[in-house]
């Protein structure tokens, strides 16, 4: 038997996808020989959450924690985190966009030595099976370029992740805003060793996204502290380097210099 697995999954108003979501990743557990448990955290949804986990807790591992004080996706999941009790922790969506299936290879990962595997779209293999508009694609592709630089993936924006709980503690002092909490911990914990596990991304399978602008506007602030973090610039300053080097490149290609 494989080292147990605490999986963290957030929920807000997701009451129909809760018990598949169980269901499928104990199978997937199951049939890769590993053992675990999950943890919702619900963000006071009161829409039935709280009675579909307490009848599956008869069957499996599960838990629910209901926070009245606070909301929002990445300081659930640290809530989540702060309370595993295994020492490898998965984080994913309750709207099984994230294949439970899937959850053994992230964990897979981080048994032969990773500090973090993020379920990607990006890589080879992967997919994305939702019906997104072109708009939501180039949106997703546009923010995720400015996370590339932080974090050398392909997939900085995944939500979907395993990590090793020493990871987590490294990470230290974390400012969950928005919903970018895995890019968050990739950078503060200061990961090398990511792997990359090709994931098919799938359509929601009940309820509406969360996702707004204002969560838009928080991952750009996000942005900016994280990059102050990183690279102690602000992200000001590399917007207008960079800027300035595209006007100069251009500038040089139309008097054709450029060879
Ligand atoms: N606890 C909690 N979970 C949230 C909140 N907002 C979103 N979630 C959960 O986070 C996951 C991803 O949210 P979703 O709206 O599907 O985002 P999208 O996939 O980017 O459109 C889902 O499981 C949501 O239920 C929140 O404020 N609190
Ligand atoms: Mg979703």
């Amino acid at each position: 038997m494989m080292t147990p697995v605490s999986i963290i999954v957030p929920t807000y108003h997701e009451s129909p996808n809760i018990e598949a979501l169980a269901r499928r990743v104990f199978a997937a557990l199951d049939a890769a020989r590993m053992t675990g448990e999950i943890i919702f955290v619900d963000d006071d949804s009161r829409d039935g959450t709280a009675e579909i986990v307490r009848r599956l807790a008869s069957e499996y591992s599960v838990r629910l924690l209901v926070r009245t004080e606070e909301r929002g996706l990445a300081s659930a999941v640290v809530c989540g985190l702060e309370r595993a009790r295994h020492d490898i922790m998965v984080i994913m969506d309750a709207d099984l966009q994230h294949p439970p299936e899937s959850v053994p290879a992230l964990v897979e990962g981080i048994v032969r030595g990773a500090e973090m595997a993020i379920g990607s779209r990006y890589v080879p293999g992967a997919g994305i099976d939702a019906e997104w508009s072109w708009f939501r694609r180039l949106n997703s592709f546009v923010a995720t370029v400015p996370a590339r630089m932080l974090v050398g993936v392909r997939d900085p924006m995944s939500g979907f992740c395993a990590m090793s709980r020493e990871t987590f503690h490294r990470a230290g002092r974390l400012h969950p805003i928005g919903y970018k909490i895995v890019l968050e911990l990739a950078v503060k914990s200061r990961c090398d060793r990511i792997a990359e596990v090709p994931i098919t991304f799938a359509g929601r399978a009940a309820g509406a996204s969360k996702l707004s602008l204002r969560e838009q506007w928080r991952y750009a602030r996000h942005l900016a502290r994280l990059y102050w973090f990183r690279f102690s610039v602000p992200i000001a300053v590399l917007a207008a380097t960079g800027a300035v080097l595209i006007a100069w490149a251009g500038r040089t290609f139309v008097r054709g210099d450029a060879p």
